[in-house]
């Protein structure tokens, strides 16, 4: 059994790969600064430091905890998610999103006695930004749209500078758009469907930006965290990135139909101006991500948007 430090555990994707690492007998620490993570997402007895991931002492802390144990690994998920704020404090966003990862490569090349230790960080598909590419392999051209993509693609930079200069194991995975239970349906900052589900099962109407044809890659929470534990198992050299998705487009429109036929209501649909900078296709090639841990992103959609209604 290991024992690891899961930074931005409180969060939501966070909270669920917690419960998976548990499960399997591990030991597990969190950093976050409660700034959108609930302590009420984990379970009793997870220890939680609350502090900045930018604040190189306090991440150096964390990994070697209390008692001076040390950790096998690091899971980098804390940062401030949003494309909106960061826009809105894109210095503010650059500390968390970039400064605070390279404070967490930095750690880890100390963390141990022994030797560095292994980091699974998460990047974005922000990192494509409006290329049109269909799906989008990891070596399509990235071209960032927002401060949010090109921290993450710099969290991506500096991982090459992890391994190549410093030793240190990494391995990035560009999530697509995640949904599940525990996502916050009341943060203006939240994935289109939690905010569609909370409103949808609460009877209110839903504004969908633009002719909602733009299309996601919508991933189901409990799928992803299954890669990250799988990567920290097999740390690969030459810092590599994964798209995690399922190589499947859904509009946002279908999205909204579906919802309301699932929770048995009926749809109120409204159509606002499309979001400035919004996306118009973000789907991916899972090819890679299938090839190296021999598994797939199988939950269906409506299962998937099953299990998020029964949480609300
Ligand atoms: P979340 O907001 O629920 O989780 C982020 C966590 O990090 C929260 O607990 C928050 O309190 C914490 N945090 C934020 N800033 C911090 C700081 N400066 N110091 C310490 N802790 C801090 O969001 P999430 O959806 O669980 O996102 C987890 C990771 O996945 C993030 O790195 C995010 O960029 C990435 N990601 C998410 C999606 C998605 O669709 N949800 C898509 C692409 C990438
Ligand atoms: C997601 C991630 C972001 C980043 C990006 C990568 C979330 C919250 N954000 O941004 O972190 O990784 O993917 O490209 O998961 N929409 C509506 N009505 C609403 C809310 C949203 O129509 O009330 C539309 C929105 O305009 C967009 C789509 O739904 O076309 C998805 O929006 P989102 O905010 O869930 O996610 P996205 O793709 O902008």
């Amino acid at each position: 059994m290991a024992r690891y430090l899961v930074t931005g555990g409180c969060g939501f994707i966070g909270s669920h790969l917690i419960e998976r690492l548990l499960a399997a007998g591990h030991e597990v620490r969190v950093l976050d600064d409660l700034s959108t993570g609930k302590r009420g997402n984990l379970p009793d007895g997870v220890p939680v430091m609350v502090g900045d991931v930018a604040d190189a002492e306090a991440v150096r802390a964390a990994m070697s905890g209390e008692d001076g144990s040390g950790v096998d690994g690091c899971f980098h998920l804390a940062a401030v998610a949003s494309v909106d704020r960061s826009r809105e404090a894109w210095l503010e966003t650059h500390h968390a999103n970039l400064s605070g990862t390279i404070a967490v490569f930095d750690a880890a090349r100390r963390a141990n006695p022994a030797g560095p230790v292994p980091v699974i960080y998460a990047s974005s598909a922000a990192v494509y930004g409006d290329n049109p590419q269909m799906p989008l392999t990891e070596d399509a051209a990235t071209r960032p749209l927002s401060a949010y993509g090109a921290d993450k693609l710099g969290c991506e930079l500096h991982a090459r500078v992890a391994d190549g200069v410093h030793g240190v194991p990494t391995a990035g995975f560009r999530f697509f758009n995640v949904y599940g239970p525990r996502q916050d349906p009341k943060s203006p900052y939240s994935g289109v469907i939690s905010i569609f589900a909370g409103r949808i099962a609460r009877g209110e109407p839903i504004t969908v930006n633009g002719d909602g044809e733009q299309v996601r890659d919508f991933i189901f929470v409990k799928d992803l965290v299954r890669y990250l534990t799988a990567a920290m198992g097999h740390p690969r050299p030459g810092a590599p990135v994964y798209n995690v998705c399922t190589g499947r487009p859904t509009s946002v429109n279908r999205l909204a139909e579906v919802l309301a036929e699932l929770s048995g209501r009926p749809l109120d649909r409204r159509h606002g101006p499309a979001r400035p900078g919004d996306i118009r296709v973000s789907v991916g090639d899972p090819s890679r991500l299938v090839a190296t841990f021999g598994m797939s992103c199988d939950t269906p959609l409506e299962d998937g948007l099953r299990q998020t209604l029964a949480w609300l």
